[in-house]
């Protein structure tokens, strides 16, 4: 299957950890809200789905997805919380922002994560079109905001194993 194709919304779930004593932050980029929120509910939705307690999953808003990176560092900073997910959408073709933007998020979110060696997850979604995004944001597609809490309760688990062995 092409990844275009993908439904981001299906995916294997055997072994998962237990994570109703962890804590997770979810940022929300403002551009393009109509999306991000989607995002949003999709990654809220899977980690109750999952295990997650409500009142420890928290939520930050930054105004664009640049700012993402530095408010995942705020966040993952903190010793309670266990794993950060970054949302955000950067439609290409609106504007040649979006090179430097996604780089810059994707690079500063990795160094994050290693810095602070705990998973902090790019849900950001990089669609030629609105129509894109909304496709993968709840709809034909699924939703990336579920494929970006999964992975984080994936990582959470392959890191007890590791530990663990
Ligand atoms: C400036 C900008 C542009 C042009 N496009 C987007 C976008 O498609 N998605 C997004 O999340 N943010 C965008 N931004 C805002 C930047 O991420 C950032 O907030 C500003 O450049 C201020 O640093």
């Amino acid at each position: 299957m092409s990844s275009a194709d993908k439904n981001l919304s299906v995916f294997n779930t055997n072994g998962l950890p237990d994570i109703s004593k962890k804590r997770f932050a979810i940022l929300v980029a403002e551009w393009n809200s109509e999306v991000t929120e989607r995002l949003f509910e999709g990654a809220y939705k899977t980690l109750v789905d999952y295990g997650a307690a409500p009142e420890n999953i928290e939520r930050g808003n930054v105004p664009g997805s640049f700012e993402l990176t530095l408010g995942s560092q705020w966040f993952a900073q903190r010793p309670d919380i266990d794993a950060v997910i970054a949302l955000g959408v950067v439609i290409q073709g609106e504007t040649k922002h979006n090179d430097y933007i996604n780089h810059a998020v994707a690079q500063g979110i990795t160094n994050v994560s290693l810095k602070l060696d705990k998973p902090v997850i790019f849900g950001v979604l990089t669609p030629n079109t609105m129509e894109q995004a909304l496709d993968r944001a709840g709809g034909i597609h699924g939703n990336k905001g579920d494929e970006a809490a999964m992975t984080a309760i994936k990582m959470i688990g392959l890191h007890e194993n590791i530990r663990k062995a």
